[in-house]
């Protein structure tokens, strides 16, 4: 089994974003020998990556961090209500300084492959660069979103001009003075075209299907509200992880159907919410069935167009940013969206009116024989999503099968999206049918659990009388019986009817799949504290 450069380690985990960060100091602080790789050449995962203009978490600041360290929440700066990629990246660096995590981080490194070695107990995994660690447990931290989707459009090579996926930004662009053609429009092109309309020359942003945005209510922040945040910062995570379903710091409507009050009063209401700014908000806090009531679902989206027509002044702009779907993808908001199309440098197209026909080596042509001139291209086409990252990548469980091959009769399964049957020792960060909502927070929730179940079968292994490494493992009937919770879960949901990466409904030829548990983060953790507490109930320990 061993090659020259083979290293032996505990626990490997694989991502150095948000999660794996997290997990090396839990794993280190149980005194775990362990190491995390990373193909980039910097910590940060999807804020590494995505580094395109005006790229933000959309979640508010105080909620866009991690919990577990209580002294650097009341010190850490941030001087707005919603952080910019560049500060989320300096505080993921800054964690790591801080916590000495750099000199377990292997970057530049990929995971080329990944096998269990049934005999020995262990899991082989193979690097780019040649180096094999075996390692007891694996823990992928790969992201939700970090394959990117280029769409299959005629000509895409012979663009003579500059072309960029917001996905893997390189350093140093400038798009001053450029004619821009932006491709795709949701929650990442509208902080493009937000963001860099005031530099170009021309910006043309091709859009399929329009989206729903509400403003996100970006300002300053002043030092009272910091001071508030501080004093109540435990009962602020309490409240967004045990409390609450999306986390992202409001408690979501539970009682009051959309059509349960008079026009004027959903009005009003809606108005409230519009000025506080945010689009879980928006959607989650207003009323108890946008998201699963057509009816509902149609006034908060009448009240979103009559917003876009009165905010975009040219009438046939105003018509082709109009959205035709349902309100039911994962909500958007900005900061000044709809304004930038009253420029007169910046232009729209619908797709559903003149579909792209080619790109050409100097632009792209749409079907009515208008050759949009570009010097930049720029993809804002998102994500093979959620399952993309793993389905790409070799990891073989039991008996050599991979993880595609388990997944391909019956799409993406999990057990609490965390551990697959055939797959023992080895753990996912945000796998498939992980909680749906603020993303640091269900990242801490899997850290924690994870840390603890590898705990518990480490003390297994102390008091056990054979040399054996310990195994942890979903069983078959556990990961079934959480695929149909998840599936009953989101029957109801609107965003289930409504194509977008959420259900794998935005890659071509990608099977459409429930990826998400829709029951909310304070349930989903009930569920994770009833499994420990009987005995890991749903697992083998072995
Ligand atoms: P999204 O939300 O998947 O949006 C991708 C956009 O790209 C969307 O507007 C798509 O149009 C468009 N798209 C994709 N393929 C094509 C082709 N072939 N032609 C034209 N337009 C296309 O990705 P984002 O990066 O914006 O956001 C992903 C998540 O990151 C987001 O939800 C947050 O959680 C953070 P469509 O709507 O499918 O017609």
């Amino acid at each position: 089994h061993r090659g020259p450069q083979t290293v032996d380690l505990d626990a490997l985990v694989v991502g150095a974003g948000f999660g794996g960060i997290y997990q090396l100091k839990k794993f280190r602080d149980m005194g775990l020998n362990v190491k995390a790789i990373d193909t980039a050449g910097d910590v940060g995962g999807t804020w590494y990556w995505n580094q395109y203009p005006g790229a933000m978490s959309d979640t508010e600041a105080y909620l866009y961090r991690y919990s577990w360290d209580a002294d650097d929440l009341q010190s850490y700066p941030w001087d707005k209500h919603y952080v910019y990629q560049a500060e989320v990246l300096k505080y993921l660096q800054h964690v790591v300084e801080r916590h000495d995590l750099r000199r377990d981080i292997i970057l530049e490194t990929t995971l080329t492959d990944a096998a269990w070695d049934d005999e020995a107990s262990v899991w082989a995994v193979k690097t780019s660069g040649g180096r094999t660690f075996r390692v007891r447990y694996l823990v992928t931290a790969l992201g939700l979103l970090s394959k990117q989707n280029f769409p299959n459009i005629r000509g895409i090579d012979s663009f003579q001009g500059e072309k960029y996926h917001t996905g893997a930004w390189p350093t140093g662009v400038s798009l001053q003075g450029k004619r821009v053609g932006v491709i795709g429009n949701g929650s990442t092109g509208v902080q493009v075209v937000t963001e860099i309309a005031k530099d170009v020359a021309k910006l043309v942003s091709f859009q399929r299907n329009p989206q729903y945005s509400v403003p996100s209510g970006q300002r300053a922040v002043d030092p009272e509200y910091r001071r508030r945040v501080n004093e109540n910062y435990q009962e602020i995570w309490r409240q967004a992880k045990d409390e609450s379903k999306t986390a992202f710091g409001f408690k979501e409507n539970e009682d009051r159907p959309a059509m349960s009050v008079d026009a004027e009063t959903r009005q009003e209401l809606f108005e409230t919410a519009w000025a506080k700014g945010g689009g879980f908000r928006f959607m989650f806090e207003t009323f108890n069935d946008i998201s699963t009531d057509e009816a509902a679902n149609g006034q908060a989206a009448e009240f979103i167009k009559a917003k876009i027509r009165a905010k975009v002044k040219d009438p046939v702009k105003a018509r082709k940013l109009m959205p035709t779907q349902l309100y039911a993808r994962r909500p958007l908001c900005d900061a000044g969206y709809y304004e930038q199309f009253n420029r007169s440098n910046v232009e729209v197209v619908s797709l559903h009116e003149t579909p792209i026909d080619e790109i050409t080596p100097k632009g792209i042509r749409t079907s009515d024989g208008v050759e949009h001139e570009l010097d930049v291209i720029i993809f804002a086409t998102g994500f093979d999503a959620v399952d993309g990252n793993y389905t790409r990548i070799a990891i073989k469980g039991r008996d050599g099968v991979s993880l595609k091959e388990h997944w391909e009769p019956t799409g993406p399964t999990t057990f609490l999206g965390l551990s697959v049957t055939g797959f023992p020792n080895m753990f996912m960060i945000l796998g498939p049918n992980g909680p749906f909502c603020n993303i640091p927070p269900a990242i801490e929730t899997h850290v924690e659990f994870i840390s603890d179940i590898v705990e518990a079968a480490e003390k297994g292994k102390q008091t056990s009388s054979t040399a054996r490494n310990p195994i942890v493992e979903a069983t078959a009937k556990s990961e079934a019986l959480w695929t149909d919770e998840c599936d009953r879960v989101s029957r109801e949901s609107l965003f289930r009817k409504t194509d977008s990466w959420i259900f794998g409904a935005n890659v071509p030829g990608k099977r459409h799949a429930v990826m998400f548990y829709f029951g909310g983060l304070a349930e989903y953790r009930t569920k994770l504290r009833k499994v420990a507490k009987n005995g890991w109930d749903g697992f083998s320990m072995g």
